[in-house]
């Protein structure tokens, strides 16, 4: 069994049976974790946290993956060193893999540790480059987001919309304080730029999450600076194919090494981005 061609069944179906399996296993672990980690140790900064939880959830979904496509590659965030050049050498040497997996085991790392109930497991499939399976699995609340390249966007088994807003005014955005320094300026400056602006504004602490709520409706838009392939490779295609719309904060179209995302529901996204342009925040 040496060539891919000869495992049995590697169709669509099977990579997001896989996927599910894995995000709903690994979901289930962490949350019997919840407040009983054991060790906490600090990564880049001393806001970018990391857990046994996150390295053993990690280790379980790569294990599940590895066992049904052992010819495919594997990019979790815990198998990467900390630091943003790490992470873009990390995906600059893999992207372009046939079969890719992008996973983060915890996302909302900082949420997990203070029982703060707001963390995903975040799960895509990348064939040369392109997203095709994206899932992200909310363990508290036991919701699951799922979606398939040009096949739509579920979430509880029902198709997923974005929403309907097509004014900053009328809208609910969500953003996220990064943990690299340098990256809290331009997110605040866009925060000043567009808090006068919107309905209101939420940073509820995982991207992921924030990206799988723009899909479903929940929230008009969300924006963050420095972020990586993991925290957005599934929330760009629950987006996408729930309608939405996902670029750089300069509004060039998603791939996976973008860092800087603007996401919304497409209907204000010109003035969405434009906002966060005119605020002077581009890179
Ligand atoms: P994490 O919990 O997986 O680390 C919060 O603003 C968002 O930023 C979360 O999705 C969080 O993901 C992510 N994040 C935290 N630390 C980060 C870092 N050092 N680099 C990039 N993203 C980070
Ligand atoms: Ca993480």
């Amino acid at each position: 069994m040496n060539d891919q061609r000869d495992i049995p069944v590697i169709g669509g179906k099977s990579f997001m049976a896989v996927a599910i399996n894995c995000a709903a296993k690994a979901g289930e672990w962490i949350k019997t974790k919840l407040g009983k980690h054991t060790s906490l140790s600090l990564k880049y900064s001393a806001q970018d946290l990391v857990t046994e939880v996150d390295k053993g959830a990690e280790t379980m979904i790569r294990n599940l993956i590895m066992t049904h496509f052992p010819h495919h590659s594997f990019l979790g965030e815990e198998g990467v060193q900390p630091g943003p050049e790490a992470s873009m050498r990390a995906l600059h040497d893999m992207r372009d893999e046939e079969y890719l997996w992008i996973v983060d085991p915890v996302d909302g790392t900082t949420n997990f540790v203070h029982g703060f109930p707001f963390f995903s497991v975040s799960i895509a499939l990348a064939h040369k480059g392109e997203v095709i399976v994206g899932v992200i699995y909310d363990p508290m609340r036991d919701e699951l987001f799922v979606a398939e390249k040009g096949k739509g966007a579920y979430v509880h088994g029902q198709r997923m919309a974005v929403s309907q807003e097509g004014t900053l005014r009328e809208s609910l955005l969500a953003t996220g304080f990064p943990a690299d320094p340098q990256m809290l300026v331009p997110n605040m400056q866009g925060l000043q730029a567009l808090v006068p602006q919107v309905r209101n504004i939420r940073a509820g602490g995982s991207a992921a999450l924030h990206m799988a709520y723009v899909a479903a409706g929940r929230l008009s838009g969300f924006w963050e600076y420095g972020l990586n392939a993991w925290d957005l490779a599934a929330g760009s295609l629950l987006v996408t194919e729930s309608g939405g719309q996902v670029t750089d904060i300069a509004g060039e179209p998603y791939h996976l090494g973008i860092r800087h995302v603007a996401a919304s529901n497409g209907l204000m996204h010109d003035s969405f981005v434009s906002e966060l342009k005119k605020a002077g925040v581009q890179q």
